[in-house]
């Protein structure tokens, strides 16, 4: 298939693209950076220096004889984003262009601007230049678990029955964000359900969960393939963050009481669902929605998982209850449902302590690089 991969500098963009060309699909990989200028502006660099998209493609190249074409531009510009499209003709478009972090968008004004305007702009170009280009063109929209927040009924796969005085409905499953972040998320799905209805778009929308991990199959332990490693208190996820703290010898820095539950999944999981759902398209008019994780942690059993598997590698890990700088519920009841990509062919991998030492061992060798003054969280709402 001819592939669109927006976002393709990014943590899981580039990653994707390694792995969708390997499988034999023809990738092109967009991005303006965007990501790399905020890191800088906030001094907060991943764990190891990441070559340009034009470096990693040139590596990618001469490893596997395979091309991954690169193009730069804006896809909040609605021109550049017509003229991409209609250059790539892609059968499927992954959309990762978007500003990922909820601490970010809750920062100021500027940065909860910039994420919406970032995120609900680019989808809008996407459906818009999808629509006049390549109308039958896939659209796998990478959405996140936090967009149902933690309500107290089990979380279905975007859709819940409503009986209502007799009568009955299918509406898209009530959502509540903890971030302006999760809630362009929600407004993105809202967007996508709108004009799926209005132009029969075929549209996947992800709804995913924190990603770990550093290397993949594609990647191996190749420093110039391997993804952006964020382990800052702005843009890094959780579990990488803790890796990074038992390493450099810091309290891990559990938020509250840590009771807090979310749907994890291993970086290799999200290129092996963004790969199954993308070769299996949904037929033109429909919103097919998949909650992508794979098993549910809370905080507080995460880091006790992390301080274990350092013990092996002989680090002494304390854990840190800080108080939660986020709106978040620490208690709560979560059940969210997640058959889909299983029934699809996912062969996940789970969180194990060889996976957390292997990860370990990596940052170990690049712990020269720790910035330790970008751990503790500054956002607070
Ligand atoms: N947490 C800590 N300590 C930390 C960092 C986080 O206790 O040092 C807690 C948070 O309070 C939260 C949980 O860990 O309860 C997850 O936080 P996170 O920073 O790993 O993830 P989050 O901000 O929710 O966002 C990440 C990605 C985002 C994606 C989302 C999926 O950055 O792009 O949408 O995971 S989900 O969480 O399911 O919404």
């Amino acid at each position: 298939m001819k592939v669109a991969i927006l976002g393709g500098d990014g943590y899981l963009g580039w990653a994707t693209a390694m792995h969708l060309s390997l499988a034999g699909h023809d990738v092109t990989v967009c991005d303006n950076f965007l990501r790399r200028r905020l890191n800088a502006q906030f001094g907060s660099q991943p764990l190891f220096p990441v070559p340009d998209l034009a470096e990693r493609a040139h590596v990618w190249r001469q490893r596997t004889k395979r091309c991954i074409a690169v193009t730069v531009g804006d896809l909040t510009d609605w021109d550049f984003t017509r003229s991409f499209i209609e250059e790539c003709a892609p059968d499927a478009i992954i959309h990762y262009a978007e500003l990922p972090s909820a601490p970010f968008s809750m920062a100021n004004q500027r940065s909860s601007a910039l994420t919406l305007h970032n995120n609900l702009g680019v989808t809008h170009n996407v459906i818009h230049a999808v629509h006049e280009v390549c109308p039958d063109a896939h659209i796998v929209k990478l959405g996140t678990m936090g967009e149902y927040g933690t309500p107290n009924i089990d979380i279905e796969e975007g859709w819940i029955e409503v009986q209502h005085k007799g009568r009955h409905e299918r509406f898209l499953y009530p959502r509540q964000g903890g971030s302006l972040y999760h809630t362009t998320k929600i407004m993105d799905t809202d967007m996508l359900w709108f004009y799926v209805r209005a132009w029969k778009l075929r549209v996947t929308d992800l709804m995913q969960g924190p990603v770990y991990g550093m290397i993949t199959a594609e990647s191996s332990t190749e420093p110039a393939l391997m993804p952006h490693f964020s382990y800052d208190a702005v843009f890094g996820t959780v579990i990488n963050r803790f890796i990074v703290q038992a390493v450099a010898g810091i309290p891990l820095t559990v938020f509250g009481r840590g009771t807090q539950r979310r749907g994890f999944l291993n970086l290799e999981d999200t290129l092996q669902c963004v790969r199954l759902v993308m070769e299996t398209p949904p037929p033109p008019g429909e919103l097919r929605i998949c909650n992508q994780f794979v098993e549910v942690f809370s905080v507080l059993d995460l880091a006790e998982r992390v301080a274990q598997a350092a013990g092996e590698r002989g680090l002494t890990v304390k854990i840190d209850h800080l108080d939660n700088p986020r709106m978040e519920a620490e208690t709560h009841y979560y059940n969210p449902t997640h058959t889909t990509l299983r029934e699809l062919g996912l062969q996940p991998h789970c969180l194990s302590t060889e996976v957390l030492t292997q990860m370990i061992d990596i940052v170990w060798s690049q712990r020269s690089h720790i910035d330790t003054s970008h751990i503790l969280p500054t956002i607070r709402w």
